[in-house]
């Protein structure tokens, strides 16, 4: 297969720490049983140390909310050119080509994330707000006359599907492909498994897709997409670089934007407390609401940095080009930065999660997810008493999303 000549990073059997006395866990993060029930994971490696070796990869890894902050704000000492997964760039040919943004350190990322910030900042997306209530405002109509419905099918996957490529500039029809790839993109922070593999086998079709969707002439004049083209008419980017950095939007800005709705509805239909709570305080949707899901259900649980010179963690060395997994959704629930971690509370001021990551690749689309989210609350808390879960919801293995693959739901009307 095609896939055997990539550089993509594999289970091991045992590889011994570069400093000898150091923690070292022998569990498989990507095992479907991992994968399928994260928490005692995350719980495990964040409190089996400051900083942890993982034998079967032969990386580091943290958990907690301090290390993982620390790194990310540090891209000096941990930079992103040699990947933010598993497999280390220089190894090897990626398996596709890096992205413009995130797989890059200054000075090259700072020119390509202006152009992002630009085009996603919160003026920029104060334009495309309307559009996006009238969008909720429907689809919320549509699932509340429908009564029973499938979560993710119905709204946590039709509502970004339909917005955000529309918001791009992006052409109807096909647009599940987007999920395809969003899965692809994901599932190769991590290693060369069975998730991954599943996704690779379908590459040839989605690749030429996703790269037919980059070209200028499909892009609608009026959309994000034109926004970045336009930065070649003004010696911003290269002709070159503009179709690679639209591709970011459709690698990054969908698959993570439908985990977090969907994360949103489990946790409400687990506390109907809280949705009583969003119910009477409708301003909540706005920010805390959203944040606290962010938090306590991570749509993304791992990021990777590589290690560039002898640094070292709480006092461990940790050896040059080492990677180190971050374990953002361990961090968010790390009862040193958040008191009742476990508990979901939409009240709680929840300004220090990392699920967006932190420092100079924070989340550039944060205000686009954040905008989503608030009017998929907004609509549901005016018109849904009570979200019921109906039968058992089904998580979606993959080596870094966290979200569901169904979640069968009763909408009460109010
Ligand atoms: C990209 C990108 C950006 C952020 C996240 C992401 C792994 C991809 O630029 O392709 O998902």
């Amino acid at each position: 297969m095609a896939t055997q000549a990539l550089n993509i990073a594999t289970l091991q059997d045992h590889i011994e720490p570069p400093v000898p006395g150091v923690p070292c866990l022998d569990v498989d993060p990507y095992s479907r049983e991992v994968l399928s029930n994260p928490e005692p994971w995350y719980d495990t490696l964040r409190e089996t140390g400051d900083i942890v070796w993982l034998s079967r990869y032969g990386c580091w890894a943290t958990g907690r909310r301090e290390h993982v902050h620390a790194i990310f704000t540090d891209w000096e000492r941990f930079p992103s050119s040699p990947g933010v997964g598993l497999t280390d760039f220089r190894n090897g040919k990626p398996w596709r080509q890096p992205s413009l943004v995130l797989e890059t350190d200054p000075p090259d990322h700072t020119r390509a994330r202006k152009v992002l910030a630009r085009v996603l900042s919160p003026g920029a997306v104060r334009k495309i707000r309307p559009v996006f209530a009238d969008a909720a405002s429907k689809m919320a109509d549509r699932v509340v006359e429908k009564g029973e419905i499938d979560g993710m099918e119905d709204i946590a996957k039709a509502y970004p599907l339909q917005v955000f490529p529309d918001a791009l500039g992006i052409e109807a029809g096909d647009r599940e492909m987007l999920l395809d790839y969003g899965s692809m993109v994901f599932n190769a922070i991590g290693p060369l498994n069975e998730f991954l593999q599943a996704d690779l086998d379908k590459l040839e079709k989605v690749g030429p897709w996703i790269a037919a969707r980059c070209d200028p002439a499909a892009l609608r004049l009026d959309g994000m997409g034109a926004e970045i083209y336009a930065a070649v008419e003004t010696g911003e980017l290269t002709a070159e670089e503009a179709p690679l950095l639209v591709r970011s939007f459709l690698s990054a800005g969908v698959d993570t934007t439908v985990n977090a709705i969907g994360n949103a509805l489990l946790l409400f239909a687990r506390h109907p407390d809280q949705w009583q709570v969003l119910r009477e305080n409708p301003k909540l949707a706005r920010r805390h609401a959203f944040e606290e899901v962010l938090r306590r259900e991570s749509p993304v649980h791992t990021f990777f940095r590589t290690t560039n010179d002898s640094v070292d963690v709480a006092g461990i060395p940790l050896g040059d080009e080492t990677k180190i997994m971050l374990c953002m959704a361990a961090a968010n629930r790390d009862p040193r930065a958040f008191d009742e971690p476990e508990r979901f509370d939409i009240q709680r001021h929840t300004a220090d999660h990392v699920a967006f990551g932190a420092g100079i690749h924070a989340c550039v689309g944060q205000v686009v997810a954040r905008l989503e989210a608030e009017m998929v609350l907004t609509e549901l808390a005016a018109r849904v008493e009570r979200i019921e879960l109906t039968g058992e919801h089904v998580w979606r293995l993959n080596n870094s999303l966290h979200g569901l693959e169904k979640l069968p739901l009763k909408l009460h009307p109010a």
